[in-house]
């Protein structure tokens, strides 16, 4: 390591969560200019009668009304409720060329929006307007698109699922099932793999089970940052003695020791409780590959145990039982080489063969994964191969042991369970025809890299977003940006400036809602909404602060009021009673949707419900009615990684940000401060490229297939930051590093762009 290290590069030794954290939190309350009314916001989070905390989507302890610590849950809280306004004086004294010239972490910091815009093309400024004439103005430029097809309706999220069902409502309505959404950039190979695999795409295990169960893997997520709740029960398996088995090319602190803020002992004496018990840092995309050497293990180890008389290690009860595919499997094991695995995941076989034995001497294990697994171009394949080694020792569908996705946005689960969704079955078609009396049409509409395509393109000319900032979490901003500046028509639903509503079409307009902590109130009084966590408990969420402006409208409102402009009378849909009374629109919700029968009884229940998983009573809604054991082709699919020289570029979250919202430019766990052009690499990565700790550098992408060969993707004068990182691979923060992802390199499965694996070149600067 350097002597010098560059500004703000330090080691961070202490533990995640302890004192900082309690700073950290004091710090964004007061940032935010919400000290007093922020902390009673914090105190009624999560709570059965509270709101649901926009942060994450991982559960809480039932009928508990104790309140969870949780940094970044206060700095998603705080950031919604800041006393920051963004109004129209703002909008006069700043064009929107000006405007684009200022970084993502200004734009969004200015504040809450107060007022529906519009882009006034002649002064270059968004000016008020009427939220009638908005309406009607949208609602005239969909009438007038040739088809419906050509326009894209995107929902981030973090829409309730009273919101997302009147919108998949309307927009089927209208005429198609273009539904981008950002659970296509996020899980989606989890929504595409899991239901070839166990049939249903979603979490088979509860919060209890981790009370019960004997080992927990981890791949590919850091939730000290990013599912700071699971830290509790972390820290809660790993004092009961559980191993914590973690694959990540990273050393994440939180998953390597914690200090519980609410252990007084911890906080006075200064100490923590190891998280991990054992850490591989597997490359970046390595994951089939480890995956295939500790079932091979697995395999050889049963083998012998059988020769000497055992029962074997593989549940062959199970296998028979509830599985098909699994001979394949088994020859697929056989065939792929311990060089080849050891080659492509960086780890030793002495190290995939002692994860082997934990699991073998283990009876019931839970799998977490989050996005180091599924931004792959074989993301489906990655997931459905932690199914495959859950599959062969029976760990679905038993107490204490499962597979347990971690979701992203606080309600990114609910809004597909509510029917946002490209490809819509028979029961959703079914269910709206029982329901409103008209049957929407089949055809598979575009996910999210379709609608990008089709935007690029010319041939969509109209985009309506339902939260989120698209333009800025997609790979390849430049086609992105230049694609959405052909538009017509955009849209954008949201509570905060950001750079997608600065991407000008025909007639732009920013339509400000109110967020989750905000009193909603329609005409027959305060309203709560519903969310879905991360395993499939479905509770309800109550604002209860003063909106930030009078103007602003819930999104139900909103949806409803487009529709009305747009539809008329079509189908005769009661847009203004269901949006009057949110029971009515759940009263639908349920007709829509056998699984959500007495939902407005059940979802007054403290701690609400849980919706039923087949496969973890181990039913298995598959094309046979078994569980697949699922092969993938090799270890990897991109060849290009596997060149001499060639880094595979992973992105990352910070600690102070979340997705293209940036709240601060700290990353402390990882020890940068105050900058984000960094990029964190091994320390014999640099020295075979004569690089130190602290050296400026250029990271190139490799050209990829039907790339324009005449100019590279490049990044220049970043930050090269000596890490514990696998060796070949290099780290990122997103949403910088998305300029240098291809818009083509993405899983063919499931559409999930490869954000975490693209190849780089990394030289000096010049
Ligand atoms: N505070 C905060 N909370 C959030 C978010 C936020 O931005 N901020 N975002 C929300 C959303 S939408 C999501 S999807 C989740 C994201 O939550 P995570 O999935 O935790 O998000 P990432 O930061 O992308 O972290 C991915 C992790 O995978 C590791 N990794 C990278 N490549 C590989 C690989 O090839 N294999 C393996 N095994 N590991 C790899 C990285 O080192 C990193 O630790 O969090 C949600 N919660
Ligand atoms: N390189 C790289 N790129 C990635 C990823 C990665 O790991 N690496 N992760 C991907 C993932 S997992 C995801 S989920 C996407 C995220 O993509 P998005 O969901 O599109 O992005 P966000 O940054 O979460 O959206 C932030 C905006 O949402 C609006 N907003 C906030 N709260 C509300 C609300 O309550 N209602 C409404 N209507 N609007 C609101 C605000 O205006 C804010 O500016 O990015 C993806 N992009
Ligand atoms: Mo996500």
């Amino acid at each position: 390591m350097s002597d010098v290290r560059p500004e703000g590069i330090e080691d961070y030794t202490g533990p995640a969560g302890g004192w900082d954290a309690l700073k950290a939190t004091a710090e964004a309350l007061a940032s935010q200019q919400v000290v007093i009314k922020g902390s009673l916001t914090l105190l009624k989070s999560n709570q059965p009668d509270g709101f649901d905390c926009p942060g994450c989507a991982w559960p809480d302890p039932k009928h508990t009304s104790s309140f969870e610590f949780c940094e970044n849950g206060a700095k998603a809280v705080t950031w919604e409720s800041t006393a920051k306004r963004v109004g129209p004086e703002f909008f006069e004294n700043h064009s929107v060329s000006e405007l684009w010239t200022w970084t993502d972490y200004e734009l969004e910091g200015q504040g809450r929006l107060t007022h529906p815009l519009v882009y006034d093309s002649e002064r270059d400024r968004y000016v008020p307007i009427a939220w009638d004439e908005a309406f009607a103005l949208v609602g005239a430029q969909l009438r007038q698109l040739p088809s419906p097809d050509m326009a894209e309706f995107y929902t981030s999220g973090r829409a309730s699922n009273e919101a997302a069902f009147l919108y998949q409502l309307f927009v089927r309505a209208y005429g198609t099932n273009n539904f981008p959404d950002c659970s296509n950039l996020c899980h989606e190979a989890t929504s595409v793999g899991l239901p070839e695999s166990i049939g249903v795409g979603k979490a088979t295990v509860v919060l209890e089970d981790f009370d019960q169960c004997d080992a927990i893997f981890s791949f590919g997520h850091n939730p000290g940052t990013n599912h700071p709740r699971m830290m509790t029960t972390l820290y809660n398996a790993s004092r009961r003695g559980v191993p914590i088995i973690v694959f990540n090319p990273l050393k994440e602190r939180s998953l390597e020791k914690f200090a519980a803020p609410q252990n007084p002992v911890e906080m006075v004496t200064l100490s923590s409780t190891p998280i991990a018990s054992a850490y591989h840092q597997v490359k970046s995309g390595g994951d089939v590959a480890a995956l295939k050497g500790i079932m091979k293990r697995v395999a050889e180890l049963d083998d012998e145990n059988m020769r000497a008389g055992g029962n074997g290690y593989i549940d062959w009860d199970f296998i028979d039982e509830h599985t098909s595919g699994f001979d394949a499997f088994l020859a697929d094991l056989s065939k792929t080489s311990w060089e080849s695995i050891t080659k492509a995941s960086g780890l030793t076989k002495q190290a995939i063969a002692s994860v082997a034995d934990v699991y073998v001497r283990s009876e019931k294990v839970i799998v977490c994964y989050g996005m180091g697994i599924t931004q792959h171009q074989n993301g489906t394949s990655n997931v459905q191969h932690l199914a495959n080694l859950l599959l062969m020792r029976g760990n679905i569908g038993k107490p204490g042991a499962g597979i347990c996705p971690l979701r992203g946005h606080s309600n990114v689960q609910g809004d597909r369970t509510v029917g946002i969704t490209e490809i819509p079955g028979k029961a959703l078609l079914d269910g709206i025809e029982r329901a409103f009396g008209f049957r929407p049409k089949s055809d598979k509409g575009h996910n999210a890299i379709e609608a990008i395509e089709a935007i690029a393109r010319g041939r969509s000319k109209a985009l309506i977003c339902l939260g989120g900032n698209l333009a800025v979490a997609m790979s390849d901003p430049d086609m992105v940006f230049a694609g959405m500046r052909k538009l017509e028509l955009a849209v954008h639903l949201s509570t905060k400036l950001n750079r997608s509503h600065l991407l000008l079409a025909k007639h732009s307009l920013i339509l400000p809602v109110l967020g989750r902590t905000d009193i909603d109130i329609q005409e027959n009084g305060r309203q709560a909404v519903t969310v879905e966590d991360s395993m499939c408990m479905v509770h309800a969420s109550k604002g209860f602060l003063t909106p930030p402006s009078e103007y602003l409208r819930s999104e139900p409102a909103i949806i409803a009021g487009i529709a009305e402009a747009t539809l008329g009378d079509k189908y005769d849909i009661d847009w203004r009673g269901m949006v009057s009374d949110y029971d009515r629109i759940r009263d639908k919700i349920e007709k829509v949707f056998p699984d959500f029968s007495d939902f407005n009884e059940r979802v007054r229940h403290p701690g609400g419900f849980h919706l039923d998983i087949p496969a973890s009573r181990r039913e298995w809604k598959t094309s046979n009615g078994k569980a697949q054991f699922i092969i993938a082709d090799g270890l990897s699919e991109d060849t290009r990684l596997s060149i001499p020289g060639i880094i595979t570029l992973t992105t990352v979250r910070s600690h102070d940000q979340y997705n293209t919202t940036i709240y601060g430019l700290n990353d402390r766990y990882r020890g940068v401060f105050g900058r984000r052009d960094v990029l964190f690499m091994n320390p014999d990565d640099l020295l075979e490229r004569g690089l130190s700790d602290g050296s400026r550098i250029d990271i190139v992408a490799v050209p990829d297939e039907g790339d324009d060969l005449s100019s590279q993707r490049v990044l220049s004068g970043f930050i090269a930051v000596e890490y514990q990182i696998a060796r070949g691979t290099a780290a990122g923060y997103y949403p910088e590093m998305n300029s240098l992802v291809a818009f083509g390199h993405y899983d063919k499965k499931s559409g999930t762009p490869s954000y975490k694996a693209t190849p780089v070149t990394i030289r000096a600067s010049t």
